[in-house]
């Protein structure tokens, strides 16, 4: 796995999007910048155990370099469940596809190139949106969340897991301290957390933790709830119920 240096050059990207050098070290960066994201890919089994039929469809919605869905299909396997990944980035693709060639996981996972708001979705039992939310305009959630709602069948699953802001500016300001620290204590230096944190400015937009809940809930969603939360970070499951 390369090693995430992209901040410490002073040509570093202003702002951030997913290119071929983004992908190069993408699984190293996730692994030293998202808190527990390693550790969220059983949690999310947990639930995908329970409430997926065997055999049904899930999708992986800006699914990077594949990580979590291919993660998932090995710990899942006598389910037999058909992952399809999206995302709009042909070099994380790349990366996916080289990744499930090497596990030999071809048979069950799929991956797409699409804009997640845009592509057709196929009825599904599950719908994992990990970290992928926080980068579509806010104004363009609503419709968003919808489409994936009419996706769902009934019973069906949403996990999404997003970069949170606490709303009282104090606590929020504590937080991305001790994240900071956190990053640190993995190697990432005080210029090349600055640089990064600048480059994500109006590229990633976390809401707040009651933000996406309502959010989930004005779509329909049956009683959503954080399963897991990691200072500014949480992962969110919640149910379509059935009629
Ligand atoms: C994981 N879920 O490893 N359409 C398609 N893809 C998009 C769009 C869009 N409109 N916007 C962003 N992406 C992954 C990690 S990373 C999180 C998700 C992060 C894609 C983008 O190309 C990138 O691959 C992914 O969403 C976000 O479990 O970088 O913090």
């Amino acid at each position: 796995m390369s090693r995430d240096t992209l901040f410490q050059q002073d040509n570093s990207p202003s702002a951030f999007a997913f290119t071929s050098e983004v992908a190069e070290v993408f699984d190293d960066m996730l692994d030293r910048s998202v808190p527990g994201y390693r550790s969220l890919i059983p949690m999310m089994g947990q639930l995908l155990v329970r409430l997926c039929p065997g055999g049904s469809r899930v999708y992986d919605l800006g699914c990077s370099t594949g990580t979590t869905c291919l993660e998932l299909s090995r710990r899942l396997e006598p389910l037999k469940l058909e992952f399809i990944g999206i995302d709009n980035s042909a070099p994380m693709l790349t990366k996916a596809r080289i990744k499930a060639e090497m596990s030999c996981q071809q048979q069950n996972i799929s991956f797409l190139k699409g804009d997640i708001t845009e592509i057709e979705l196929a009825p599904c039992s599950a719908i994992i949106v990990n970290y992928t939310l926080q980068f579509i305009k806010p104004d363009q959630r609503p419709a968003f969340l919808n489409k994936l709602y009419q996706a769902l069948q009934p019973g069906g699953l949403i996990i999404i897991s997003e970069k949170i802001i606490h709303p009282d500016p104090d606590i929020d300001r504590v937080w991305t301290e001790i994240y900071h620290q956190y990053k640190k204590n993995r190697g990432y230096s005080q210029t090349e957390i600055a640089r990064k944190r600048k480059s994500l400015e109006n590229v990633l937009i976390p809401l707040s933790l009651d933000d996406n809940l309502s959010l989930l809930e004005g779509t329909g969603f049956h009683q959503p709830a954080p399963f897991w939360q990691w200072f500014n970070f949480t992962a969110i499951s919640a149910i379509k119920k059935s009629p």
